[in-house]
């Protein structure tokens, strides 16, 4: 492949996974074509070599934006995204125009310019929650939360897709993703930054009763990157790591990494119908030939270094629209 589009591409996952494109592929040129929300960021990119990539400011609902945009790649792998669950259940119309129509907007492209493969990567939060096992790639969606519900929207539409015009795109879902670069209102960022700031970190319903199952960044992208070279059109692909661990299990570490005590714990009333856990089985993945290769030990210590020696990017995160947010969510200033 010698030109991708990665739309998202200025936002978490999508900033790490253009990283990777260019340091295991010296001849891959990427075009990264970003709405930049608040959740969008060119200081993500800043390190990377410029002559490598181009970038493009745009909605990938917009259909002549993203088809020019497109016109001469030969791949596409969709990060744009809504992602934050706590702000669709404020008001979801963005996740419907982004999750949703944008998606099928890329499906049309796709279809149009007739791009070789794409890859939409989604979330195991489609699937809803589980107390016991892991889900497979044919167990049917579930979401429960209006972010879930666009992701598994979007979903449906790509294979309806493909099912009826031979479009070839390729899902993925992904766990929990943890790693440099990530916003801080999510809970990992935002725990070890409120953590370095003295501030209290507000656990949900005291963090004993939700587990998560954490992904390193890198192993996302490698893992994306499998499916994108050898993944099979119309295909659902589970991507996790199996490092399952209780909210509050993951706030004791951080707190135990960043040097401060357990009086910052500070329970909160639940998210509406949080979900108590999830979980894939990612062993389809794995027949591909994809492994996770961060130890969970390892990489949540080199995230929580990565947040503590870049105080200059997440901090003006943290200030501006993110106060409304923060006091609109958690009823104090952050
Ligand atoms: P993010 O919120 O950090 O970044 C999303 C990016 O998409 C931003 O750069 C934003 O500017 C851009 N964007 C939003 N709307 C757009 C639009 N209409 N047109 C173009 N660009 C737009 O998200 P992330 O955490 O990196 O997630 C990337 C993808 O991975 C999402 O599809 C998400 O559902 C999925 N996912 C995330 C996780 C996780 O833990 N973060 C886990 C599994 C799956
Ligand atoms: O302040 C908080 N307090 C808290 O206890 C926040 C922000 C979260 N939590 C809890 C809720 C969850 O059980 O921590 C857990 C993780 O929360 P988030 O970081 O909001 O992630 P989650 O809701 O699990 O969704 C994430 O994983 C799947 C991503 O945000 C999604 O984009 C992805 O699809």
């Amino acid at each position: 492949m010698r030109r991708i589009l990665v739309t998202g591409g200025a936002g978490f996952i999508g900033s790490n996974f253009v990283r990777y494109q260019l340091e295991r592929y010296p001849d891959v040129h990427i075009v990264v074509f970003d709405k930049l929300t608040y959740a969008g960021n060119r200081a993500n990119l800043v390190d990377l070599d410029s002559s490598r990539y181009t970038f493009v400011l745009g909605d990938i609902a917009d259909r002549p934006a993203l088809e020019t945009a497109l016109d001469g790649c030969d791949a596409l792998v969709n990060f744009a995204a809504d992602t934050h669950v706590d702000r669709s259940i404020m008001g979801a119309s963005e996740f419907i125009a982004t999750n949703v129509t944008g998606v099928y907007t890329i499906a049309e492209c796709v279809r149009a310019l007739g791009i070789p493969r794409a890859v939409l990567v989604s979330t195991d939060e489609v699937y809803g929650s589980i107390d016991a096992g892991a889900f497979r790639e044919t167990d049917p969606v579930a979401p429960r939360n209006p972010y879930a519900a666009s992701k598994a929207s979007g979903d449906l539409m790509a294979l309806a897709h493909h099912a009826t015009f031979g479009t070839p795109l390729i899902i993925t879902r992904g766990s929990n993703t943890y790693g440099p670069y990530q916003h801080p209102e999510k809970v990992l960022p935002l725990f070890v930054t409120n953590a370095l700031e003295g501030k209290p970190l507000p656990l949900y319903r005291g963090g004993e009763h939700n587990v998560r199952d954490w992904l390193h960044v890198r192993d996302h992208g490698a893992a994306i990157d499998c499916v994108l070279r050898k993944g099979t059109p119309g295909e659902i692909y589970n991507i996790a790591a199996g490092n399952e661990r209780e909210n509050l299990e993951l706030t004791r570490k951080i707190l135990e990494l960043t040097g401060k005590d357990e009086s910052l714990i500070q329970p909160v009333p639940d998210r509406p119908g949080h979900d108590r856990r999830y979980a894939v089985d990612a062993s389809k993945l794995r027949s591909l030939g994809w492994v996770p290769e961060v130890p969970w030990d390892d990489g949540i210590a080199a995230t929580v270094a990565w947040y503590c020696e870049h105080e200059t990017w997440w901090r003006p995160l943290k200030s501006g629209e993110f106060v409304e947010y923060y006091r609109r969510q958690y009823r104090v200033q952050p």
